[in-house]
């Protein structure tokens, strides 16, 4: 190739990155101003996971938002369903729904329930919320996939507390034991849960799993496990991409993220789990983000 190429190769893929960043910081956007709308909803858990969203729903999953339902599209189960305002935001910006419907979040006749519901809500592929779940309905996509011989992969992101329910291994179990190398798992690993074992402090917390072994669990289940830093597009496209080349068994990508990351004083803050913000803390959450206060409709 020759040097010009190379570097519209490199400029072509430094763009995308950009892009991919910038619709990551408008679903942390998205994410604040809704829960502050609401007076109600999860923080912590979707600003952690905001990188890998706008990866997947960007880049990584071949869907149709304008037919939500076509049968070859990929499946994604969103078994951290409690950050649903999270895969809201990314499914809005990819034009699912308007993104002013975000505004009706948690409201009884919203198609946008705090925890999802596939009977409501367009594109969702598994109703979810209840922890520990998703792998489990992900495997079975997977599984009929196969039998239907459909060319599709199916992907479910996971609390690193969620990976704490036992039913998340007897799906990592049966998943390895089929080979379902077209099955990819996401652990959104930000080392809180929503209270978990005190630590030295008494706002401190300790990580739902020990030093590395999170990572040991999945590959003594038979995965492939890929760690990576969850913030850091390039990282988290290079995983998706090496995910994709499947070798006969399921993958895990173990992404390292920090809970509420994008809002200094709720990073690494347990109690930032679900919390009402104060209008002052609102204000310095779009500056952090570096966002005017204008209402979403702007954006
Ligand atoms: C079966 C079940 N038990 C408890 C809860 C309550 N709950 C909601 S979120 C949460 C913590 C989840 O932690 P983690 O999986 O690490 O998610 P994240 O840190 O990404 O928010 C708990 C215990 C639940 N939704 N489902
Ligand atoms: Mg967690």
């Amino acid at each position: 190739m020759s040097a010009t190429a190379t570097d519209g190769a490199e400029i072509a893929r430094r763009a995308e990155i950009a892009r991919l960043e910038e619709i990551a910081r408008r679903i942390r956007v998205a994410v604040i101003r809704t829960v502050d709308h609401a007076k109600g909803g999860h923080l912590g858990g979707p600003l952690s996971a905001a990188d890998l969203l706008a990866a997947l729903y960007f880049r990584v999953l071949r869907i149709r938002p304008a037919e939500p339902a076509w049968p070859e599209r990929d499946r994604f189960v969103f078994s951290k369903g409690h950050s649903s305002i999270g895969l809201y935001a990314a499914m809005a910006l990819r034009g699912y729904f308007p993104l002013d419907e975000l505004f009706t979040f948690d409201a009884p006749d919203s198609r946008l329930q705090v925890h999802p519901d596939m009977t409501r809500t367009p594109g969702l592929d598994m109703s979810t919320g209840s922890l520990g779940m998703g792998l489990s309905a992900a495997l079975g996509m997977a599984l009929g996939a196969r039998l239907l011989g459909r060319d599709l992969r199916t992907y479910a992101m996971l609390g690193d507390g969620e990976c704490q329910e036992g039913q998340v291994w007897e799906a990592a179990f049966v998943a390895s034991r089929y080979g379902l190398d077209r099955l990819i798992a996401v652990v959104d690993h930000n080392r809180l849960q929503q209270y978990g074992w005190q630590g030295a402090a008494p706002e401190e917390r300790l990580p739902p799993h020990g030093p590395g072994e999170l990572a040991a669990k999945w590959k003594a289940f038979g995965w492939r496990t890929l760690e990576l830093d969850g913030h850091d597009m390039a990282a988290i496209l290079g995983a998706f991409d090496a995910a994709a080349q499947g070798e006969g068994r399921p993958t895990v990508l173990i992404a390292d993220t920090v809970k509420g990351r994008g809002v200094s004083f709720m990073e690494g803050k347990f109690y930032w789990h679900t919390r009402i913000l104060k209008p002052e803390e609102f204000a310095q959450a779009m500056a952090e983000l570096g966002e005017p206060l204008e209402a979403m409709a702007a954006q």
